[in-house]
């Protein structure tokens, strides 16, 4: 019908402009005017994003998420009218959980044919078209709306890039009229690059008050969830810890490495106990901390510090800030790290009385270890042993466990900002697709996935390992294979401890028959190994790393106690 620029390439200018490094797409017959933009940047050898096609609509989204998530950096989501849209929706309100920007666009047709000038596939008033994708998709994205002209595609997706990057940050939503895209663009002369979000920062007077605070507290405590995301804001971490004299305690969202857990001043993940005497709390990105609200935790004051502390994504929250410093979290942090001035002695004092702790901590840990590695079968605490003791120290662990990265993680080498990612909002189903967007942005790390039995069969398996060989995406995943949604049974048990199911052993909704995970690579010739004991998995791991050099990813299956 027509070759010439349209709607597709106003899409993918505003995709060079706003600094997109790839689309990850998923296909529909809507996006032939963005193919053939692409199709066209490649014959042309011109700049530009790279084109990922995925199987599946999820595992779209999940690679972008768990791309940026590393990266900082939004990336476009292509997928199909209202059913791509619905299929990906889980991980796009993961996204917004994770306040992760993306810019997500499925179509619809809004003429169903009846402009003589453009035909149109009969598929679109045959139910594809809902009559609005955007009212679908919008009480799970940051904002939601409609393209109907190409006169204002490239404002409209420049403008979906800027908004999902500015705060709270997380997915646009544009639904791209399939006719706006086949309308011809051409391009203006005067377009540029687009500025990144600039970053915010507190009032100094209110840095002032806190840093005031910070000083003359007797047991200040620093409390975090994902202040790692960022590694300035990592590194800010330890120079106020230090700084002050103050321990660092992660809560229950810790879905990144927000602090080196090797340091003397890491206290461990919700070690809430420590609260209990401090008469200062400085929450540094914490979404929700304290559950129930009714239990708010220490003595004192609590200081709200990141850039997005009231989520208005969760239907009920309470983070009992007393103040809020509201602003990007390194900038803000360093402020404070420049205004405190606690005299050396005090410090001293501070960190004397955290070492005690500290080392009850450490004693734990060792003790955990111990009788762990002492057992001739396998448990989490064994895993993550062995684990820290034979992956590379520069491994990216992505997380998609449920009852095992608890236990695992104290035992996990990470102590380097963005060495760890988990998803966010308790969608399972996302974990390698996420995993595979690490590797996308980290191509010389080795990334490891975590996954529990049961988390594992949520995923679009075979399309996730289809986009790991087209795409050369090697990554170790590690199901922690206990045969049954064992989360499943301990809520069951407490809520009816004595109940018919727990007393005759009868669980309905716990046990899991798989299918032999370690085959399920085969296909791509991938590498599989079964391990049971700490000698095969000692092997499992160091041949699958042996795998992952040869560009292959590996699928471990660690049969786990418990
Ligand atoms: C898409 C989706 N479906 C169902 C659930 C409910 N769910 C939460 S935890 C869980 C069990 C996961 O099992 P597994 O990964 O084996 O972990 P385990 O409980 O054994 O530690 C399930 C089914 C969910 N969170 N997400
Ligand atoms: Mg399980």
């Amino acid at each position: 019908m027509k070759n010439y620029r349209d709607g597709g390439e106003a899409i993918v200018e505003a995709f060079r402009n706003l600094g997109v490094d790839y689309i990850l797409s998923s296909p529909g017959s809507e996006w032939s005017p963005v193919w053939e933009a692409m199709a066209r940047q490649k014959v042309e050898n011109a700049p530009g994003p790279t084109f990922i096609d995925c199987w599946h609509e999820t595992l779209a989204v999940d690679m972008a998420m768990g791309y940026t998530a590393i990266t900082g950096r939004p990336q476009a989501v292509l997928i199909h009218a209202g059913v791509g849209l619905m299929h990906g929706s889980m991980a796009v309100l993961s996204a917004t959980q994770a306040e992760l920007p993306l810019i997500v666009m499925s179509g619809e047709s809004t003429t169903f044919g009846d402009d003589p000038e453009q035909q149109m596939e009969p598929q679109w008033y045959g139910g594809v078209s809902v009559g609005g994708a955007h009212r679908l998709i919008e009480p799970l994205v940051k904002w939601a709306g409609q393209v109907t002209h190409a006169a204002n595609i490239y404002q409209s997706v420049v403008r979906a890039g800027e908004m999902a990057q500015r705060l709270p940050q997380g997915p646009v939503y544009l639904n791209m009229s399939l006719e706006a895209m086949m309308q011809p663009w051409s391009k203006p002369d005067n377009l540029r690059a687009i500025p990144p979000a600039p970053r915010t920062m507190a009032v100094p007077q209110d840095i002032e008050e806190v840093a005031k605070l910070a000083t003359t507290a007797r047991r200040p405590v620093i409390v975090t969830e994902s202040a790692g995301r960022d590694p300035q804001a990592f590194a800010a971490m330890v120079a106020l810890a230090e700084k002050i004299g103050a321990p660092v305690i992660g809560g229950r969202a810790s879905t990144y490495t927000n602090f080196p857990q090797s340091h003397p001043l890491w206290l461990g993940l919700q070690s809430f106990e420590h609260l209990e005497d401090s008469d200062l709390i400085l929450l540094v990105d914490g979404k929700a901390p304290w559950y129930p609200a009714r239990k708010r935790p220490g003595k004192g004051q609590i200081v709200s510090i990141g850039a997005y502390p009231i989520k208005q994504h969760l239907a009920y929250q309470n983070l009992h800030a007393d103040i809020y410093l509201e602003g990007d979290t390194a900038i803000t942090l360093e402020a404070l790290v420049k205004a405190v001035s606690v005299d050396a002695a005090r410090v001293s004092e501070r960190c004397a009385h955290w070492s005690k702790a500290r080392q009850a901590y450490e004693v734990m840990l060792a003790a955990q270890r111990q009788a762990s590695l002492a057992a001739d079968k396998l448990d989490a605490v064994a895993l993550a042993c062995i684990a820290a003791e034979t992956l590379p120290c520069d491994t990216i662990y992505i997380d998609e466990t449920i009852t095992h990265m608890p236990v695992m993680r104290p035992h996990l080498p990470l102590n380097e900002a963005q060495s760890f990612f988990r998803v966010t909002g308790g969608a399972l189903g996302q974990g390698i697709g996420a995993a595979l967007g690490a590797k996308l942005a980290k191509r010389d790390k080795p990334v490891v996935l975590f996954v529990g039995d049961g988390s594992f069969l949520y995923n679009p398996i075979i399309q996730a390992l289809g986009a790991s060989k087209a795409y050369d995406l090697p990554i170790m995943i590690v199901v922690c294979n206990n045969k049954r949604y064992e989360a499943m049974r301990k809520g069951h048990v407490l809520y009816y401890p004595e109940g018919a199911a727990e007393t005759s052993k009868i669980h309905y909704g716990v046990n899991i028959e798989a299918p032999d995970f370690e085959n399920l690579g085969t296909h791509f010739d991938f590498f599989g190994a079964k391990a049971s004991d700490q000698e095969e998995l000692r092997k499992a791991f160091a041949d699958g790393l042996a795998a992952l050099q040869q560009g292959r990813t590996a699928i471990l299956n660690v049969s786990l106690v418990r």
